[in-house]
């Protein structure tokens, strides 16, 4: 650690409460922040952790609307879910609160009326989008329209998500008002900005020479904002949702949802501290960390300092912002409106008790340096190879051992050979390594080094075989097995971050208590005579139909999104019914259908047209097979000049419906009709 500090703040981004969190969530922030404090608070350091919901913003009063509830109805219902799914997954939270409590309110309020005394803003009148049938601007996500950059059509007024690109809503081609669907008009409003390029100059100091010990993502990210150069940004919104502006004349006007959010790390500290918590913020010997996700990274590393050096009164800024990339679900990136995403409050029922698989898994595959992957699979096999196999497995011999040779009392070790202090020596390594990728947010090594123990445990009682010396020698076989409960006590010490569930039962069964990180990597944890609990086991397999229910359960939302988002072709231009009527359509009764040789999309009919037998080729071969058709009834046209197909004369068309997906269905009449029958 690179500078003495007396104290740790530690802070997790704000989830919106406009829905229930998901992996992609535990996985880029609260999991790797959990881990850090619970590691801190082992170290015996003075440190806490706050978090809340972020409750304003244009999402949440667009979800209002759709529901016809109030925007406070929708944050009642998912902050409490989050913060349910929050405390079942150990997120070992001092306070998690939310930015629509008074305390908030009365925070956010007072830091933007000191910035506005102060003259930190510009105030300016400018063009925005207005809905003249809802009687309301239209800031934000309140406008959709097509990108100028990449021109995806469903670009928002904040940003398009297909190219990333941060937008002005005035910037869309053709918007569209989100509340009515009509084109907006340009209306003029008046907003505060916080002119982020008076700042550009100690930013870039701060960060790019000051802090090149963040992790490349973060520092990357804000040199090429800095290099791009800062431009003043607007703090307020015309919305009647949010902190209002506290200053005289700005009636319908509220701070702008990113104004007020990072000041809720504020209120949450002042709501946790009532009288101390200005040490967290304002001591230079206290260090202040940001968890967050890729996307939240300049709010954090530029406007929110910036806000800060406005505001001054020695007011710290943050001593690293280890954001990490994005999660990916099974190849797709994780999306809420699509539902692709494993919702917490759903694992937890399909998996209870499983909490601290989740946690490992996600922490194993942490997209810390870049996106990457969640898949069931890979949860099953990492449950099963590794938890089960390795970690479970040397902690249920070890005390299942020292059950049957000791009657459960821990024995005391004598003379340690050249085995035992080898192992006790990559303890001790081990620890040194796992410490340093904890003190640099290094998580996945780190859990590989705790996993490590484990490994070490298994290797250990595989080579001095304790069983094997049962009638001959118990006195080697006492050390042998005191040297591997203490291997397990240093599993529940080096656990506790990363799998506190697990940490804890297994404390229970070792009878330990007050886990300290500087008895980690030692031979003196476990006293001897101390009686053992029965062994439990700490992990269970996981069986392919558990998993196969949670892959299917994603292959319906795949079906079901691209029903969802088919949208049909447009109308083609008016024929006259005359033109109609030329085409003779109608229905024959399949006599015999089979497949055409070397063409794998066409299957070959012999149909029943009342008059004579027709042969007609169809390309619907992928969708059916022959014999299914056999005796079903289609449609078909009768007079469409015949044509060869692959060597095969069709005398007609059969008529098929192209769903969302491409596949092709046949159409024909709902009830029996007589061959040749005409259609009008
Ligand atoms: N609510 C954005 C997000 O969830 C935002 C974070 C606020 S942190 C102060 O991605
Ligand atoms: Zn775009």
């Amino acid at each position: 650690m690179e500078k003495n500090f007396k104290r740790t703040l530690v802070t997790t981004a704000l989830p919106y409460a406009n829905g229930p969190v998901h992996i992609g969530h535990l996985a880029g922030v609260y999991v790797p922040a959990d881990i850090y404090t619970r590691y801190l608070r082992l170290r015996g350091e003075d440190v806490i952790m706050v978090g809340g919901s972020d409750e304003h913003g244009v999402p949440i009063t667009i979800k209002a609307k759709a529901e016809g509830v109030t925007p406070q109805d929708i944050v009642d219902r998912y902050h409490n879910i989050i913060k349910d799914s929050f405390e079942e997954f150990g997120i070992s939270f001092d306070v998690y609160s939310r930015t629509t409590s008074a305390i908030h309110k009365e925070t956010a309020s007072e830091f933007f009326r000191r910035l506005y005394d102060k003259g930190e803003f510009v105030e300016k009148t400018s063009m925005q989008l207005y809905d003249e049938e809802a009687n309301q601007f239209l800031a934000d996500r309140y406008v959709t329209g097509e990108c100028p950059h990449c021109h995806n059509e469903r670009a928002y007024g904040d940003q398009c998500e297909a190219c990333g690109t941060s937008l002005n809503a005035t910037d869309l081609i053709n918007p569209k008002s989100a509340i009515t669907g009509n084109t907006p008009v340009l209306k003029e409003t008046r907003h505060w900005y916080l002119p982020l390029d008076k700042w550009e100059n100690n930013l870039r100091n701060w960060i790019l020479e000051g802090h090149k010990e963040w992790k490349t993502n973060v520092y990357g990210q804000c040199k090429s904002w800095l290099d791009m150069g800062l431009q003043p940004r607007a703090v307020s919104r015309d919305l009647d949702w949010g902190v209002q502006v506290p200053v005289e004349g700005a009636d319908g006007k509220v701070l702008y949802v990113w104004f007020d959010a990072p000041i809720g790390y504020i209120s949450n500290t002042k709501e946790l501290l009532p009288d101390s918590w200005q040490r967290y913020w304002k001591d230079p010997e206290s260090r202040i960390i940001n968890f967050i996700g890729k996307d939240n990274i300049v709010f954090h590393c530029i406007v929110f300092p910036a806000m800060l050096s406005a505001y001054g009164d020695n007011y710290q800024l943050p001593d690293n912002v280890p954001a990490n990339e994005f999660l990916n679900l099974e190849g797709d990136k994780i999306s809420t409106s699509r539902n692709w995403a494993v919702w917490l409050h759903e694992y937890l029922r399909d998996m209870p008790g499983k909490q601290d698989v989740l946690r490992y898994v996600l922490t194993a595959n942490a997209p810390e340096t870049k996106d990457n992957d969640f898949t069931w699979r890979d949860f099953q096999a990492r449950n099963n190879n590794e938890l089960v196999a390795i970690l479970g497995n040397f902690v249920n011999r070890a005390i299942v051992l020292t059950h049957k040779y000791f009657g459960g009392r821990v024995p005391a070790a004598g003379t340690r050979q050249t085995a035992d202090t080898d192992v006790l020596k990559e303890l001790s390594e081990i620890k040194v390594s796992l410490s340093e990728n904890l003190d640099t947010f290094h998580f996945r090594e780190a859990l590989k080094d705790a996993m490590n123990i484990a490994r070490l445990g298994n290797k250990y009682l595989q080579e001095t075989e304790p069983w094997k010396l049962a009638k001959t020698d118990m006195g080697r076989v006492a050390t042998i097995l005191n040297t591997a409960l203490q291997i397990c006590a240093n599993i529940a010490i080096a656990f506790e971050p990363f799998l506190p569930f697990m940490s804890a039962k297994l404390c229970r069964m070792l009878g330990l208590e007050n886990l300290r990180w500087d008895i980690l990597g030692t031979d003196g944890i476990m006293a001897a005579d101390v009686t053992l609990q029965p062994a439990e086991l700490l992990f269970e397999k996981i069986e392919d139909e558990t998993i196969q229910a949670q892959i299917d359960r994603l292959e319906r939302t795949k079906e079901e999104n691209k029903i969802n988002s088919f949208k049909a072709t447009p109308q083609a231009p008016d024929v006259e019914f005359d033109t109609f009527m030329k085409a003779d359509l109608r229905v024959g009764t399949v006599l015999e259908c089979k497949k055409v040789p070397k063409a794998d999309k066409l299957l070959q009919f012999l149909i029943d047209d009342g008059l004579e037998k027709r042969t007609i080729v169809s390309g619907i071969a992928k969708y059916y097979a022959p014999e299914d058709l056999v005796g079903k009834q289609v449609c078909f046209i009768a007079n469409l000049a015949p044509r060869k197909l692959k060597g095969v004369v069709s005398q007609g068309m059969i008529l098929s419906a192209e769903n969302a997906d491409g596949s092709l269905v046949v159409i024909g009449p709902t009830a029996p009709v007589v061959p040749g029958a005409q259609v009008k």
